[in-house]
């Protein structure tokens, strides 16, 4: 197994991972303020910045669209995923295997847990059959931890998103995409839960620059080695402009205020 700093996913022990399989998670309407999005080509082309480590997508679009890329974009193989018209209890579906994924090229493979889930035995029982395969690929695995269900009306509460780190570490996982719990505390928290294993901040609906820099800057403080993140970076009119703030954010360290009056 390489160790996690030595994947390409990864620059300087910290990881900017651009998601983009929101077609499938929330539907179309999610594009619908930026209607040439729907063409995954364009969010493809905003992972060629130099802060995006790795691009998660699901099968179809990395089927379509990664061989145009593979020589510019790392590709994090999402590997499960559900739509938004399933009514049932939380769940999603194992969409491809491991070992296509690596066919297709990928860099790393992603997974959603939803903790709490009636679902968390066979999800962890599929999880344990992707991160073993993606072992034998030498490939590092993300787990978009989520505790979620009948039993969790908040999803962000401090404890819910320590113990969220603290399950991708026991499950083993290279990277844990949480939640932001709310403050630089909890974020601490969450991240010592997780032991040295990583833990990257989930980007959450659009917000302003401002608002959103500081999240980020709050959480690579509180210990998060970096963002996994969707509609604050592909649904601004100008997605560079925030690679370039983020990239002074997470990887130079600098604050939000700094890296926005940077990047004017
Ligand atoms: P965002 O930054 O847009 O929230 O994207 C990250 C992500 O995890 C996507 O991979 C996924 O489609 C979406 O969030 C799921 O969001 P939620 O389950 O909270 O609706």
């Amino acid at each position: 197994m390489i160790p996690i700093d030595d994947s390409p996913i990864v620059r300087d022990g910290k990881s900017l991972i651009l998601a983009m399989d929101h077609g499938l998670e929330h539907g179309p309407v999610d594009f619908e303020d930026v209607p040439e999005k729907l063409d995954p080509s364009t969010v493809f082309e905003t992972a060629t910045h130099d802060a995006v480590t790795a691009m998660a997508v699901q099968k179809g679009v990395a089927e379509g669209y990664y061989p145009s890329y593979e020589d510019d974009v790392n590709l994090l193989a999402k590997v499960n995923g559900t739509s938004n018209l399933w009514m049932g209890e939380y769940d999603s579906a194992v969409n491809w295997s491991v070992d296509y994924a690596a066919e297709i090229g990928a860099d790393a493979v992603g997974f959603t847990l939803y903790g709490g889930s009636n679902h968390e035995v066979e999800m962890a029982e599929e999880f344990r059959d992707v991160q073993e395969a993606a072992r034998d690929h030498d490939l590092p695995v993300v787990m978009w931890s989520y505790p979620r269900g009948q039993g969790l009306k908040n999803d962000t509460k401090p404890g819910v998103i320590s113990y969220a780190s603290r399950i991708a570490l026991e499950l083993g996982a290279d990277i844990a995409k949480v939640k932001y719990p709310g403050s630089p505390e909890a974020m601490e928290h969450a991240c010592k839960a997780a032991g040295d294993m990583k833990v990257v901040m989930s980007g959450g609906s659009k917000t302003s620059d401002y608002d959103f820099l500081s999240t980020v800057e709050a959480a690579v403080n509180a210990g998060c080695s970096g963002l996994a993140v969707g509609r604050n970076v592909w649904q601004r009119e100008n997605p560079t402009r925030i690679l370039d703030a983020l990239e002074k954010v997470i990887y130079e360290e600098e604050t939000a205020d700094a890296a926005l009056e940077a990047t004017e």
